[in-house]
């Protein structure tokens, strides 16, 4: 840890690249961890491809608002405000981010790069222009399955549904099918405004990213298993480029190669500390 912050002290150029793993003392689920993440629960090919909203938008949709109400009654921890810190203190800092919440925004991070976009920029899956987001679903309960629950706003209408198969969201809280809104200029199915499998990163978040990790002189990565590409190219470059690279994570993940320093620990206890050995300051707000 000392030796981390007071790298991270000196160094003038820092990249934060974060992942699922920040948000996690959150209440937002990561994908792959063990018991809680979502795909142990759930099977990305029917979730997160541009497939699976082809067969089924109401139930990707639906999906993806369980998430959003999830996200959006989240709020951001110590190692949202710690990462928050850290930009102000260090001459040129850039938050490059995996995640699709806005929890770094809501904690004080000035315009992070979002890879893998975002839970409140839903657009026209015919046409991709940007559609308004409906007002924030409430979270599922078996009372709002009736067959009679009211429509919610933007088009959306909560349906009761026969039993589904295995590895998709059930009527208990994890969301379910909801049809999505209609794009107003050519009425197509809005979608979620992410990236999923198989589809390329939005190219300007991604060149930002690169040329940002090529030109740093430290790259902190944190809470991400470093498994999904090209995201995962982003510790590497900045390795490659003779950056130090600085990880934090309870678990043992790929990027343990990269990094010259491993904090093994969970984000909101481990960054607050951090930003108190590099600094000094009690309070990282
Ligand atoms: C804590 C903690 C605490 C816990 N504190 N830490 C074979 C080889 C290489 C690549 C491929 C391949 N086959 C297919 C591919 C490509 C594919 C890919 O990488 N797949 C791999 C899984 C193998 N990539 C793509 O498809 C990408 N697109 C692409 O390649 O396009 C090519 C193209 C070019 C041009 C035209 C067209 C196409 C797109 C990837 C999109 C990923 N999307 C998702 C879903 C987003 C929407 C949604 O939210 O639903 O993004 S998948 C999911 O994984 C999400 C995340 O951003 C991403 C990364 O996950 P993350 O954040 O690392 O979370 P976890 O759960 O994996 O890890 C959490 C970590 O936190 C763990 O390490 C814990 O230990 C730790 N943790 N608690 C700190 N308290
Ligand atoms: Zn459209």
């Amino acid at each position: 840890m000392r030796e981390a912050a007071a790298l991270l002290a000196q160094a003038r150029r820092v990249v934060v690249f974060t992942g699922a793993g920040i948000s996690a003392e959150s209440g937002v689920p990561t994908f792959r961890d063990a018991l809680t993440g979502l795909w142990r629960s759930f099977d990305a090919r029917r979730l997160a491809t541009p497939d699976a909203f082809r067969d089924d938008p109401a139930l990707v949709w639906g999906w993806y608002e369980w998430r959003r109400a999830t996200a959006g009654r989240a709020r951001p921890n110590a190692g949202h405000v710690a990462v928050a810190a850290i930009e102000a203190r260090v001459p040129h800092a850039v938050v490059v981010t995996q995640n699709v919440d806005d929890l770094h925004e809501r904690a004080g991070s000035v315009a992070p790069i979002h890879l893998h976009g975002s839970l409140s920029a839903p657009r026209c899956s015919a046409c991709a222009r940007p559609a308004p987001l409906p007002a924030e679903p409430p979270l599922p309960d078996a009372t709002s399955l009736s067959a009679e629950a009211p429509p919610l706003s933007g088009g959306a209408t909560l349906r009761a549904e026969p039993p589904l198969p295995s590895g998709t969201p059930d009527e208990h809280g994890d969301g379910r099918r909801v049809a999505p809104p209609r794009c107003a200029h050519c009425a197509g199915p809005v979608r979620p405004g992410v990236v999923w499998f198989g589809e390329a990163l939005p190219s300007a978040a991604l060149e930002a990213a690169v040329e940002a990790a090529s030109a740093c002189d430290l790259l902190l990565t944190v809470g991400t298993s470093g498994l999904v590409y090209p995201a995962a190219e982003i510790p590497r470059v900045a390795a490659r480029f003779g950056a130090l690279v600085v990880q934090v994570n309870p678990e043992e993940t790929p990027l343990d190669a990269v990094a010259d320093v491993n904090l093994r620990g969970p984000a909101a206890q481990v960054l607050p500390a951090l930003v108190r050995a590099a600094w000094g300051a009690a309070d990282p707000a």
